[in-house]
């Protein structure tokens, strides 16, 4: 491949600038070149990191440059319609983080602005789907040698969230939303209800918060997917899935650090293990770096890959049902539309320089 993918990157919180790093350092056939974000000086000192990236501020103004070939939104899900459709307009590949929006409404008002454009151009930033093991579970169940899969087991840890402003419905909307995909993914069908239950919270949560939180989906087909989030659990990032179908389970993101190592403790004994990751960025370092880069691939190509609009507003919608269940503690049914027909493959994009 002779040509370079021009990337703005907007956004320059942790997922905005680890994605700047995984551009600059780890991505062949991108160049990032600006970086946007309304806290300027911010922008300005993820920017002076590499050679030849401006910072702006207006997010808006970065997706219509002329320097900019396409566009990674790393902003809050609050803006991120408007951004979107800003990428439409301007006929800009845009890979958008989780959530796709805060709302089934909006996210479905991108559905259909795809739709009436005629092509995909938007790629939703659910990385799991490139993590090797995720990938790997999914050609498992998919190829059919276990039979039918029947349940999904989930676990979700963070060591800890910011405090202040933190609330309860984060943990779905944020958190949960990955499960979400993660159960669309392997099932390949529909969340249709789900519910979400609140054990006793952990003293390390703020007043009022929820935490651990516990959902149940129910999918299309009858299958059942349970879910432990827990975002204040203090060890580390843990994420771990249990597939059991007819004739056999499967289960990923069990520690195995490839190395037998010991070490004396504190009271003198002697301990063997490993280390739990710190965060997302280092558990899923791996997927992170595939979904970019298959994201440049697909855009030099004008085509499309990995989770499409139609799978950002789904898991919005069973986040929305979720948040529902979370305030009333009932099961409740996720709301969705018709899927529109499929758009055909993202066309060229307009501007790219010679390698
Ligand atoms: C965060 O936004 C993520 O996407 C992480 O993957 C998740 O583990 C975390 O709970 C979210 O807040």
């Amino acid at each position: 491949m002779s040509e370079v993918l021009r990337v703005g990157v907007v956004g320059v919180g942790i997922m905005g600038a680890d994605h700047a790093e995984r551009l600059v350092r780890r991505t062949a056939h991108a160049r990032l070149v600006a970086v946007a974000d309304p806290d300027e000086a911010r922008a300005k000192e993820l920017a002076g990191q590499f050679a030849g990236v401006r910072a702006v501020g207006d997010a808006l103004e970065l997706i219509g440059a002329d320097d900019v070939d396409a566009v990674i939104l790393a902003s809050p899900g609050f803006v991120h319609e408007e951004q979107v459709l800003a990428c439409l307009a301007a006929g800009k590949p845009v890979l958008c983080e989780k959530p796709l929006t805060m709302d089934s409404e909006s996210s479905l008002r991108l559905v259909r602005a795809e739709r009436d454009l005629g092509r995909r151009l938007i790629q939703v930033g659910f990385m799991r789907r490139f993590d090797p093991e995720y990938a790997q579970l999914r050609s498992v169940l998919a190829g059919g040698s276990l039979g039918r899969t029947l349940l999904l087991h989930n676990v979700h840890r963070n060591a800890s969230v910011p405090n202040t402003d933190f609330r309860s419905e984060m943990i779905v909307r944020d958190s949960l939303v990955h499960e979400v995909d993660v159960a669309r993914f392997l099932f390949g069908e529909e969340v249709a209800a789900v519910q979400v239950l609140s054990p006793a919270s952990t003293s390390h949560a703020s007043a009022g918060v929820v935490d651990p939180q516990v959902a149940i989906f129910t999918m299309a087909g009858g299958g059942i997917v349970t879910n432990e989030v827990f975002v204040n659990s203090q060890v580390g990032y843990e994420v771990r899935c249990e597939a059991v179908a007819e004739r056999g389970s499967v289960i990923i993101g069990q520690p195995s650090t490839g190395l037998y190592s010991t070490a004396l403790a504190v009271d003198g004994l002697g301990r063997w293990g490993g280390s739990v990751p710190a965060d997302y960025r280092t558990r899923f370092a791996t997927a992170y770096d595939l979904e970019v880069q298959a994201w440049v691939d697909s855009a030099l190509q004008g085509e499309s890959v990995g989770p499409s609009v139609w799978d950002g507003y789904a898991a919005t919608a069973v986040s929305t049902a979720g948040m529902a269940s979370l305030a009333s503690g009932e099961r409740v049914t996720v709301d969705l539309v018709d899927r529109p027909g499929p758009t055909t493959p993202a066309s060229r994009t307009p501007t790219k320089e010679q390698s």
